[in-house]
């Protein structure tokens, strides 16, 4: 986060020229010290100020050299500055090991540990190190550079495992598929003779496909034409696949299953509706006194929150330090939390399909999984971030608007009564973290929402363009004659499946509630037998507390409820209860597909909700830190499988969000944003509703 801070005299954004005097009007009235972009409220502020106001504009030269300040590290587990970057980069330029065909594959932070972090204060130097993947014509090497002290930890060549893709292979190989003779062919003999348009993408395969796969790096894919439209997605050249060596840049074999009919229905959703639809009234929030939140070295406070988050090139926005200020104590809610991993397997036997389950954020990071937002993925007053991501020469790139933050009124009171005609309530507020992750066709919107009563809310929205096969069909079939070629998908156009699919998401959610030592307990609620009642049965709850890791791997079962709760057993609240937070499924999913599949073997966290492991900082991600492998699976199903114990010790929650994807007619040519999402909240922290004190609507 504190990257954002940048020496930009000028830049575009949006089509809006922005000066530096607007920037700086927009950083002093909003109070906003490590504002990146100023809100479009404020930008129509400043840009009236700047018409009815020019000689302002003079006055405002003076004010420069205060804006464009060195950026600078606040504290240990903030992002990589882009002079981080470039020390990096030069270190690993200065090793006698990088040559001119070695890729970066993933840069970075490496976290100092945790006891460090945790004993920091301001003012003591702050420990900055980086971990490195490199890609080195088939060769996977681990680095680690030590930033603070300018010098390599270790370099490291890894085995059996293969390095995320990067923009570069896919590229490269693109252009070489285009070329290879078979392809041009096939391409020829389904009528396409223009190639300008055509893109053919190899992509990494997590499980084992092709022999070849045991000693490459393996590309398999296939090609889209986006001749006429200006997406590609809904444009499958159908039947035709291609298996590539993406380290050695050559096309291993062209498949060629022959041609189907090309899908040509309209894909253009952009220009879908030429009228905007009437009725749309000005809907306007505004903050005329500025956010509620302050940012103070890059310490998020708002309302009694505090918190920390940087922008992961890997998995997005990581939240850190999470405390809650309760009366005079500012207690410890969680150590670290953010997306892990994400799995989407599809559901066709196609040969030119069945490979298909990926695992998003650890197999490409094509400049970082998360994207930037646009002015209408947050409300106007939101603040904007900009995140910094290596190049795949390790280069530092400045990404405008990858986050937002933004208060939102909940239109719904925090609580109410009615009592003698008299209604006492309070009117609600959240504080939303949000970012937007682009796997290929999907985009997915990532929040983590502080609410006011001491709950987070992590909510994922589902929205892009669904993921499409050719087929001969023009319409579903009648019934009679068998509908088995479309059991695998909904018909959303003549000629154009979208395939059933799953998707998962793994957090991990490094709890601390009022310290490291938590455990993991579930209050089940569990019926029981009375007599000589009017009842007979009625439920009661039973406490137990998860000794070992397999006690922790946790399911929802309809009929046997129950809470599950990470408690500080050594910090109880004035009436005896210990303090807990409990994270509270929304709608769930685990995966159907059997364990020995082998793409579910690589997604197997999917199989639970809640895994609870002991803190370790090495486990980061659910499917392991390689998803490419040619061996071992790795993640969450292994780690677990040695049984550690977690009680009363630091421990790791890990909940998997998920939901089965059947394509309705509805989600096409673009998918109406689906949110699904879980709660983390107190239970029991408090010693009573913490929210009586919330005054009445400003
Ligand atoms: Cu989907």
């Amino acid at each position: 986060m504190p990257d954002s801070k940048r020496k930009t005299r000028k830049f575009y954004h949006n089509g809006w020229r922005l000066s530096w005097f607007q920037i700086l009007i927009s950083m002093k009235k909003e109070n906003k010290a490590e504002l990146a972009i100023p809100s479009r409220q404020t930008r129509i502020f400043c840009t009236a100020l700047r018409l009815l106001l020019p000689g302002l504009m003079v006055l405002s030269t003076l004010a420069t050299p205060g804006f464009a300040e060195e950026e600078k590290t606040h504290h240990p587990l903030d992002a990589l500055t882009t002079q981080e970057y470039w020390t990096v980069h030069d270190i690993l330029r200065e090793s006698r090991n990088w040559t001119d065909k070695t890729l970066v594959a993933s840069l970075l932070l490496h976290e100092p540990p945790k006891d460090k972090v945790l004993t920091w204060k301001t003012g003591d130097s702050i420990p900055r190190e980086a971990d490195v993947i490199l890609e080195d014509q088939g060769k996977t090497i681990e680095v680690r550079v030590n930033i603070s002290e300018h010098k390599l930890e270790f370099w490291k060549d890894v085995s059996g495992v293969q390095a995320p893709i990067t923009q570069t292979e896919l590229d490269t190989m693109s252009d070489v598929v285009i070329r290879d003779p078979r392809v041009v062919a096939a391409l020829r003999s389904r009528g396409i003779t223009d190639f300008s348009s055509v893109r053919c993408e190899p992509i990494p395969l997590t499980f084992r496909v092709f022999p070849e796969q045991a000693d490459h790096r393996i590309g398999y894919g296939d090609c889209m034409d986006s001749h006429g439209v200006y997406h590609p997605w809904g444009r499958i050249v159908e039947g035709l696949y291609v298996v590539t060596d993406v380290a050695n840049q050559k096309v291993l074999s062209v498949i060629d299953r022959g041609a189907v009919p090309f899908p040509k229905g309209d894909i253009n959703f952009e220009e879908a509706a030429a009228t905007p639809r009437p009725g749309t009234q000005p809907l306007l929030v505004t903050q005329p006194l500025g956010s509620g939140y302050k940012i103070e070295n890059g310490e998020v406070v708002w309302q009694n929150w505090h918190f920390r988050f940087r922008l992961d090139p890997r998995v997005g926005a990581v939240v850190n330090l999470v405390r809650y200020q309760d009366g005079e104590k500012l207690r410890s809610v969680m150590y670290e939390g953010g997306l892990s991993e994400m799995y989407v397997p599809y559901m066709h036997p196609d040969p030119g399909w069945n490979w298909r389950a990926f695992l998003d954020a650890g197999e490409f990071l094509l400049g970082g999984l998360i994207k930037p937002l646009g002015a209408d993925d947050c409300p106007a007053h939101a603040q904007f971030f900009a995140g910094v991501v290596p190049s795949d020469r390790g280069t530092p790139v400045l990404e405008p608007q990858l986050a937002c933050l933004f208060e939102h009124a909940t239109d719904s009171p925090a609580w109410r009564h009615l009592e003698n005609g008299l209604i006492s309530a309070r009117p609600s507020r959240e504080l939303v973290l949000r970012t937007a992750a682009v796997a290929g066709n999907y985009d997915y919107l990532l929040d983590w929402i502080f609410q006011q009563d001491g709950t987070i809310r992590v909510a994922v929205g589902a929205t892009g363009i669904v993921e499409t096969m050719g087929v001969k069909e023009a319409s579903l079939p009648p019934m009679k004659e068998g509908a088995s070629g479309l059991a695998n998908g909904t018909l959303v156009a003549p000629n154009l499946l979208a395939v059933n699919h799953d998707h998962f998401f793994s957090y991990r959610l490094d709890l601390d509630v009022d310290g490291p030592n938590n455990s993991f307990m579930v209050d089940h609620l569990v019926p029981e037998q009375i007599s000589g009642q009017a009842r007979k049965n009625i439920w009661g709850v039973d406490s137990w507390i998860a000794k070992t890791e397999k006690d922790g791997i946790i399911d929802i079962d309809l009929h046997r409820p129950g809470m599950w709760l990470f408690v500080n057993p050594l910090h109880p609240g004035s009436l005896g209860y210990p303090s807990a937070y409990e994270v509270m499924p929304g709608q769930v999913t685990v995966s159907i597909t059997s364990p020995d599949d082998p793409a579910q073997a690589e997604g197997a966290f999917s199989e639970h909700q809640m895994w609870v492991t002991p803190y370790n900082p090495d486990e980061i991600y659910a499917a392991g830190t390689y998803v490419t492998r040619n061996k071992e699976i790795d993640g969450l199903p292994i780690w677990t499988q040695a049984n550690r114990p977690i009680e009363n010790t630091d421990i790791v929650g890990w909940y998997t969000l998920g939901f089965h994807h059947v394509v309705r007619l509805e989600d096409w040519p673009i998918m109406p944003t689906l949110w699904h999402e879980f709660l983390i909240r107190p239970v029991n922290f408090f010693d009573q509703n913490p929210v009586l004190t919330l005054p009445h609507q400003p």
